[in-house]
This record gives C-alpha cells, sequence and structure tokens, in this order.
C-alpha cells in the first residue's frame, strides 16, 4: 500500500514512522508513506501556507492553493483522498479494515484553525476523525490511521503477534496477560494459566474477556458473536453482581 501525506511538517511525520513495527513495514517495502510538503507548493514569496479568515475570527486558515496544487501533483487513480478532521465519520476497526483494502491513500493534515472549504470540496471527498477532541494539526491523527491501517497488511505482523485474536476481532475487549516471574511483589499469576492445559487456557481467557467487556464496555455484548456457553457464563455473572451490566 502507498500513502501520501500531505503536510506543513513532513519531518515530524517522516520521524514518528521510523519507529516500531511501522518503521519495518517501511523497510520491508510493504508500506511506503510519503511525506508532501505543502509549503513546497506555496506560491507567494514568503511561502505562507495561510492567511485570515474571511468574515474575520480568531487565528488563520490554510489556504486553498497550496493544498490543491500538491494534490494535484500527486493524484494517482483510484487514490481515496481524506482529510483528518473533528468533523469526519469516526475511525473505527472496520474503517480501518476497510482503508487497509485500498492501493493508495492521500491523507491531509490541517493546521491552525482550518483549511478553506474549496480545497476540501475540491480534493478531499472524505472526512476522518479519530475521536472527539482537539488536536493542534492533523498530523498525529494522521499517525494513528497509518498505524492501524499498517499492521493489517500482509507480512506487517508475525505470526506470533497476529492480529486475529485480538479485541475488535472477537468483539470482546482482550484477557489480561501474564508474563514472568510468576510472583510479583506477592501477586501470583492466576493458577490455570501454569497447567498447561490449553482448553481450560482457552476457557478461562474467554470468560474473562466476557468479564471484563460487560464491566467496561457491556455495549459490545450487544453486537460480539457469543454463543451458548458465553450466555450461561454472562448469566452467572449477572447473578453475582446484577448491579454491573
Ligand atoms: C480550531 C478552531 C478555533 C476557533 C474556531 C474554530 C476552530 N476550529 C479549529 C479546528 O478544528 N482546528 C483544526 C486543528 C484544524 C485542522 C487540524 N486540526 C485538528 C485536526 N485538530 N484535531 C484534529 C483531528 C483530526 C482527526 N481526528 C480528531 C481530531
Amino acid at each position: 500500500m502507498r500513502i501520501k501525506v500531505l503536510t506543513i511538517f513532513p519531518d515530524m511525520v517522516r520521524a514518528a514512522l521510523g519507529e516500531s513495527i511501522v518503521g519495518r513495514a517501511l523497510e520491508k517495502g510493504l508500506l511506503t508513506v510519503e511525506c508532501i510538503d505543502i509549503r513546497a507548493y506555496a506560491q507567494n514569496k514568503h511561502k505562507n501556507t495561510d492567511d485570515y479568515p474571511f468574515g474575520g475570527g480568531a487565528g488563520m486558515v490554510m489556504l486553498a492553493q497550496p493544498i490543491v496544487d500538491a494534490c494535484e501533483a500527486n493524484a494517482e487513480a483510484g487514490q481515496r483522498r481524506i482529510y483528518l478532521s473533528p468533523r469526519g465519520r469516526t475511525l473505527t476497526q472496520k474503517v480501518v479494515e476497510e482503508l487497509a483494502g485500498e492501493e493508495e491513500l492521500m491523507l491531509l493534515c490541517g493546521h491552525y484553525e482550518g483549511v478553506d472549504e474549496r480545497a476540501l470540496e475540491m480534493c478531499f471527498p472524505e472526512e476522518l476523525s479519530i475521536g472527539d477532541y482537539v488536536l493542534t494539526g492533523g498530523e498525529t491523527a494522521a499517525l494513528v490511521v497509518i498505524d492501524a491501517v499498517s499492521r493489517l497488511l500482509p507480512g506487517v505482523l508475525g505470526s506470533e503477534e497476529s492480529a486475529e485474536d485480538e479485541s475488535f476481532t472477537t468483539g470482546l475487549l482482550e484477557y489480561p496477560q501474564y508474563t514472568r516471574p510468576r510472583e510479583f511483589r506477592g501477586r501470583e499469576v492466576p493458577e490455570v494459566l501454569l497447567n498447561g492445559n490449553h482448553a481450560l487456557i482457552g476457557r478461562w481467557r474467554r470468560e474473562q474477556a466476557l468479564r471484563l467487556t460487560r464491566e467496561r464496555r457491556p455495549e459490545l455484548l450487544a453486537t460480539a458473536p457469543l454463543d451458548k456457553k458465553d450466555r450461561l457464563f454472562l448469566k452467572t455473572l449477572e447473578e453475582e453482581a446484577p448491579e454491573e451490566g
């Protein structure tokens, strides 16, 4: 997959992408990210990328011209173009899966008080929000999208860390995890994980996932695929702590 990021801080985006599993995916060539400096497309002699808002008000608005020129210079057939913005539809794992199936994305990172609406109308028909909060710019949101999408690309995760058995694929929150030592400051690892009975371990993990989901995100239980055993277990929890869920 190819991702083009339009930003006034290309070095910030490049630096963040060098680390961790995403950095490894880039090295392996499973993914390419091209950071495009919007300022390189500015036409006025000061290379400004923003100006005062018509109608008055606080702050500055990003100019349409450098964004539209940067977009047109880097457009590809079939490329999905997305503006990261709190106005957009919310990013979910389902949206991430959909984006991971694309050949090429172009992401626009806004700054200041926003982007001239005409640049969005002309080049970025789609808007995506990573959550209901305001950032100083769209770069960190773009990094979230790139991170979430890249780990779904074939070969990015090893078979060990495969994206299969985890939260949002089971529809439940993840069960608690433990590693060595067996006792840490008086706290023991649950006995069931030490006895090598994998059927029992699988059941225990499933039940922990159900318990945590019921406590913290009960609304997920309505859509998670649950079998008869799961429902029976949830019923026993209901009898133990009817106040929750
Ligand atoms: C700031 C502001 C101040 C006064 C009046 C209106 C205003 N709007 C904004 C604003 O939305 N600023 C944005 C900052 C402009 C575009 C980039 N910025 C941004 C993107 N903040 N938060 C995001 C974002 C992107 C994706 N998901 C969540 C948040």
